[in-house]
């Protein structure tokens, strides 16, 4: 079985990736690899910073890796956060701090349009590969929900009813652009 070892350590990130691909391959966690590094994501474009964390994690180990960067893209602000999501309120601040920011931001305004972008970039045998995965949706002006993580209590995706954070992880991944990345992985891999 595949073996590709996971740049990042967001713990839901990993849970998310994980379900969706099953026993198919084996992801190991960077602290299950014994790597115990914040990887610098210091690119103006989430393309830029996910070859950043697989490039990074392969100079360290010449494994087969994979990252993933993602961007919560809101159409009124010309895609802000977008490559700045996690620290949009700014650096060490939390993502309750940043939806703060942002539906101060939309305060008033009626074009609610948004969507997650994820970008998956894979290296295997020392070649790099990209994977865009697309989530549309609207920005509400309420939190709602509990699970989940960063913006999903403000974020309804087109064709559902609840917030991200009012899902399983299992509804969340019907519509996530996580998913829609890992989906374009694994055919990839087993290809
Ligand atoms: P790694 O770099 O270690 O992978 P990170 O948390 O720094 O983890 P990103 O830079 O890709 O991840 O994410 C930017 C932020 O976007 C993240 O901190 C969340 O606030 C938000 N975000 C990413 N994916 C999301 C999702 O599925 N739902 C809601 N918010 C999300």
């Amino acid at each position: 079985m595949n073996t590709l070892i996971f740049a990042t350590n967001n713990k839901h990130k990993i849970d998310e990736i994980r379900t969706v691909i099953g026993s198919t391959f084996n992801i190991i966690t960077l602290t299950e690899a014994g790597i115990n590094i914040d990887i610098p994501e210091p690119h103006d474009t989430i393309e830029e910073n996910a070859d950043e964390k697989s490039t990074f994690i392969y100079n360290l180990t010449k494994k087969d890796c994979f990252g993933e960067d993602t961007g919560l893209e809101v159409e009124v602000l010309n895609g802000e956060p977008g490559v700045k999501s996690a620290r949009y309120a700014g650096e060490g601040r939390s993502s309750l701090d940043n939806i703060h920011k942002l539906l101060q931001k939309l305060d008033g305004l009626s074009n609610r349009n948004a969507q997650f972008k994820t970008i998956i970039s894979v290296i295997i045998n020392g070649k790099q590969t990209q994977f865009e995965g697309i989530c549309k949706g609207k920005i509400i002006e309420e939190l709602r929900g509990t699970d989940g993580f960063g913006y999903d209590p403000i974020f309804i995706p087109d064709g559902g009813n609840k917030t991200f954070a009012e899902m399983t992880m299992q509804e969340k991944n019907v519509f996530s652009h996580r998913r829609k990345a890992t989906d374009k992985l694994i055919e990839f891999l087993l290809t």
